[in-house]
């Protein structure tokens, strides 16, 4: 009997589709830069229209075992282009998501493949680089957490996303005034509500002697968290989502400038119904709950002793740092200190011209990403950075696609890190090896600050 063309259709639809390349030619998983309203402040006032992945603040929770590859297609449903970055992921440079520097920004209906691996375990976060003064106050970001293949035992994992929202009480919207002068000039945007994953409110519901991993994210533009732990004890095990050799008692300030990420682990020592909380220090120098944790009836296990260290990521040592030539980047600017003049689009302007250009900041004497690099590396160099902060205000300077460690006074190595706050006038050292190829991105994660000068690049061969 002859095929019916019916039969024949069912039996193609039955040969497997295998051939090699198959599986990357599959759609990627959306994710989509769309508006959405949500409820940010108390209620009783109104909702906050927000520009999110998804459709949630913070974006979707992304989550993939080291080793492993992600993969996203980024789909632009906003009316502006928009591109990602994987913050703290040593990734491919053209997967970094900077727009101009490793890819063109995806224009409004546009889209973008995004596909990489992930080396390194840890707490990381994603979130718009193009505009991202505004597109991450608007709510363009979300956490990416990299699972070892053996964590450690905790009875719970935490991913928390702090955030420092400005909005209009009247209206419920985020206040505009991106390029307001004086916030940019100074310490950045500022809020006037802080959210944990989206929520003012946010608690935890846990048993005394929990284990609590805490995973915290400072997503938010300019505010320098310091925390402290209430009814809780435990330590740090990670910076910037890399281990520490040794987990240190968090027994003090925890200090989470933008962009910054710390892993904690912790147990509940209050007692059911006690006051246990994740505290910040307001700006009145009191201490509050940014999110409370109610302690019920005891738990099963007794207090345990201190956990050990994470399993190290690949890659954590930087050799050769000593005899590294330091390269020096002075950041100068803003309110109060100002600056001679610095170089801006080819020029070379005095403080007042670069002012009327809303350029309040410079990195080694140029104000924003200039056509040349800060540096160039050779690929495996190792590459040291002497950054003074002749400003007086605090930064959090952020380099792409490699971490670093700082150096410290006593020549040691600190731990490695992504981010690194530095106070007016600081001095500070960093070295990385230069093992990722490409045309990397270094500047203030005061978003405000790398808007208006704060921005520079390194270049790897
Ligand atoms: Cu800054």
């Amino acid at each position: 009997m002859r095929p019916t063309r019916r039969t024949f259709c069912a039996g193609l639809a039955a040969v497997p589709f295998l051939r090699p390349g198959a599986a990357s030619a599959a759609p990627l998983v959306p994710l989509t830069a769309r508006h959405a309203t949500v409820q940010l402040a108390p209620e009783g006032y109104p909702a906050t229209p927000v520009w999110s992945y998804d459709g949630t603040l913070p974006g979707p929770l992304l989550r993939a075992a080291q080793g492993s590859r992600l993969s996203r297609r980024l789909v632009n449903a906003l009316e502006v282009p928009t591109s990602v970055h994987w913050h703290g992921i040593r990734i491919d440079n053209a997967m970094d998501g900077v727009s101009g520097l490793t890819q063109a920004a995806v224009p409004p209906g546009g889209s973008f493949d995004y596909a990489f691996d992930l080396p390194d375990a840890g707490t990381y976060w994603y979130h718009a680089h193009t505009n991202s003064m505004e597109q991450v106050a608007r709510g363009l970001y979300g956490a990416l957490i990299v699972d070892e293949a053996d964590p450690p035992e905790v009875d719970r994992d935490e991913v928390l996303v702090l955030d420092d929202v400005l909005l209009d009480p009247e209206t419920g919207r985020i206040a505009e005034g991106f390029d307001n002068p004086m916030m940019r000039s100074h310490a950045g945007r500022l809020g006037n509500l802080l959210c944990v994953n989206g929520r003012f409110d946010l608690s935890l519901a846990a048993r005394r002697h929990d284990r609590l991993r805490l995973r915290l994210v400072n997503a938010a533009n300019a505010r320098i968290f310091v925390l402290r732990l209430e009814g809780m004890s435990g330590w740090t095990v990670a910076l910037d989502g890399m281990p520490l050799a040794q987990p240190v008692p968090a027994s003090g300030d925890i200090v989470l400038a933008p962009a910054q990420r710390v892993d904690l682990i912790v147990d509940v020592t209050a007692e059911a119904g006690a006051p246990a909380a994740l505290v910040h220090r307001a700006g009145d120098g009191s201490w509050r709950a940014l999110v409370e944790v109610a302690v019920s009836a005891r738990g099963t296990s007794a207090a345990r002793s201190a956990p050990p260290p994470l399993p190290p990521n690949p890659r954590m040592t930087v050799p050769g740092a000593d005899s590294a030539e330091p390269r020096e980047m002075r950041m100068q600017g803003g309110a109060m200190r100002g600056m001679e003049s610095a170089r801006h689009q080819g020029q070379l302007l005095d403080f007042a011209a670069l002012i009327a250009r809303g350029q309040f900041w410079s990195l080694a004497g140029q104000a924003g990403r200039g056509d040349d690099p800060f540096a160039r590396y050779e690929r495996g160099e190792t590459a040291r950075i002497r950054l003074v902060n002749d400003t007086a205000f605090a930064h959090a300077m952020h380099l792409h696609g490699m971490h670093f460690r700082t150096l410290l006074p006593d020549g040691t190595q600190g731990a490695m890190r992504d981010t690194v706050l530095m106070a007016p006038d600081e001095v500070t050292e960093i070295a990385f090896v230069a093992n990722n190829p490409g045309k990397w991105l270094m500047h203030c994660h005061m978003l405000g600050h790398a808007a208006s000068g704060m921005t520079s690049w390194i270049e790897v061969a």
